[in-house]
């Protein structure tokens, strides 16, 4: 069975780290189009630097949860057929121990050279300018993707929820496109995982509501017991 499983900021949440637009998120009281876009970083680069600086240091802070592991745990299972799609700048699905994680909207622990185009591992701070070490040129960007920006990979991504049985969207209000329009795209089923209804939830088959950290732990369980009653019963099944 082929499944393409699509995270937002809500499967981090019970890990420490913020989501954007519930209370309490990374945008309340802010004007997102202040520090997510390329205009906001031309107009104010220290603002945009220090907002990604914290947020990267946050994540020495914090540790993958029961649903970033219950997905490490589907992917032993599925190898190949599970790929997740993750909205996220964090690595806590690489954490957990899931291998197949594709960021469509780039990742923190990444800085982008915008005078050689190289990407370099950065784990340390942007906003003091240090010098790109493919080039020596002092323009690292954070490797993130802002509104107005292509999403990364798009070609994977379309390509997978085209092949996919079912098609999972945990954690994410459903607000930001290309991704909330993967639930359209998608061939084979559809499930959403959320704290509440997101703003596509309707468009789902099913919808369950409920932290991620119980919910998607106990949908793996479930899923893990239908394959396996399922190749047993494959097994007892006379030869032809
Ligand atoms: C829990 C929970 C718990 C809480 N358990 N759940 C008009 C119409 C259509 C499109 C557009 C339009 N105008 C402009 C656009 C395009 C634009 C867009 O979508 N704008 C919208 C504002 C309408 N999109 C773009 O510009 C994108 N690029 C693009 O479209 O290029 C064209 C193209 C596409 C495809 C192929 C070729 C070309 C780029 C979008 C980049 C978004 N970047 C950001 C910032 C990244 C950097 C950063 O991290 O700072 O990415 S925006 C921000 O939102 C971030 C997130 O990844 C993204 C989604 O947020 P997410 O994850 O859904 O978080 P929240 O906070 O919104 O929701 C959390 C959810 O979790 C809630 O539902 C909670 O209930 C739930 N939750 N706790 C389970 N414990």
């Amino acid at each position: 069975m082929k499944i393409v499983v699509l995270t937002g900021a809500g499967i981090s949440a019970e890990s420490g780290l913020a989501t954007f637009r519930d209370s309490g998120g990374l945008w309340e009281g802010h004007d997102p189009m202040q520090v997510a876009t390329p205009e906001a970083y031309a107009q104010d680069p220290g603002l945009v630097q220090r907002f990604y600086d914290e947020r990267r240091a946050a994540l020495s802070r914090v540790e993958p949860n029961a649903a970033h592991r219950a997905l490490a745990r589907l992917e032993v299972a599925l190898g190949d057929d599970l790929l997740v799609v993750t909205q996220n700048v964090d690595d806590l699905h690489e954490r957990a121990g899931s291998r197949r994680v594709h960021h469509i909207h780039g990742r923190l622990r990444s800085a982008w050279c915008t005078t050689c185009d190289a990407r370099h591992e950065w784990s340390g701070s942007l906003g003091d300018e240090p010098p790109c070490p493919a080039c020596g040129a002092r323009t690292l960007r954070p490797d993130i993707v802002w509104f107005g920006e292509i999403p990364y990979g798009m070609d994977v991504v379309e390509q997978a929820l085209w092949d996919c049985d079912l098609f999972v969207s945990i954690g994410t209000s459903g607000l930001v496109y290309p991704a909330a329009a993967f639930v359209h795209w998608a061939r084979g089923a559809t499930l959403e995982l959320n704290l509440e209804p997101s703003a596509g939830a309707t468009d789902f088959a099913e919808s369950r509501q409920g932290p991620a950290g119980s919910l998607v732990p106990a949908w793996v369980d479930e899923l893990l017991g239908e394959l396996s009653d399922e190749s047993s019963d494959e097994a007892a099944r006379p030869p032809s």
